[in-house]
C-alpha cells in the first residue's frame, strides 16, 4: 500500500465559490472526495490537507518526510513566490508531482515562474480539477 499526500495552498479552500470560469464550479470536498474514491479503489492510503498559510504547509511537507511515499500539491499563489516551500520539498526523498487547475504558462506573466517546478517529479496543469486525480494516477504508476 502506499501512501500519498495531497496538498493544497491558498485560496483553494473556496474552490467552487468564486472565479467559477478559471477554476471550475467544483469544491475542495468535491475534488477530495473523487481522490478518496480513487484511493480506496487503488489500495492508497490517502492523506490531505489544505492552508492558507505559509508555515502551515512548510509543517506539513517536513512531516511527510518520513511517513509518505509520494507528494502532490497545488502551492496556489506561494507556487510563485514562495522560497520556504521550495526549500521543504528539496529536503524530501520521495517523488513530488506539482499541480495546478490552470495552466499557469498561459496566464499572467508573474505565474510562469514556479518555484516548485524544480523540486518536481511531474508537473499536471491546465485540466481543471480533474488533474488532482490524474496526479495521483500518475504518483500510482511511478511509485510502481
Ligand atoms: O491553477 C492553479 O491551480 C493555481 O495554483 C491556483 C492559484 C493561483 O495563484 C496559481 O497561479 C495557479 C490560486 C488559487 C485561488 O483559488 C481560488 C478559488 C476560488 C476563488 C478564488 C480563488
Amino acid at each position: 500500500m502506499s501512501k500519498i499526500i495531497i496538498l493544497n495552498g491558498p485560496n483553494l479552500n473556496l474552490l467552487g465559490e468564486r472565479e467559477k470560469e478559471k477554476y471550475g464550479n467544483i469544491t475542495l470536498k468535491d475534488i477530495e472526495a473523487s481522490c478518496k474514491e480513487y484511493a480506496q479503489k487503488n489500495n492508497i492510503i490517502l492523506s490531505l490537507f489544505q492552508s492558507n498559510i505559509e508555515g502551515e504547509l512548510v509543517e506539513e511537507i517536513q512531516k511527510s518526510r518520513n511517513n509518505q511515499d509520494g507528494l502532490i500539491i497545488n502551492a496556489g499563489g506561494y507556487t510563485h513566490t514562495s522560497v520556504a516551500i521550495h526549500d521543504a520539498l528539496k529536503i524530501l526523498n520521495i517523488p513530488i508531482v506539482e499541480l495546478h487547475i490552470t495552466n499557469i504558462y498561459n496566464r499572467e506573466d508573474f505565474r510562469h515562474k514556479s518555484l516548485i517546478s524544480k523540486t518536481a517529479t511531474g508537473i499536471i496543469c491546465g485540466f481543471g480539477s480533474e488533474g488532482y486525480v490524474m496526479a495521483l494516477k500518475g504518483m500510482v504508476n511511478y511509485l510502481k
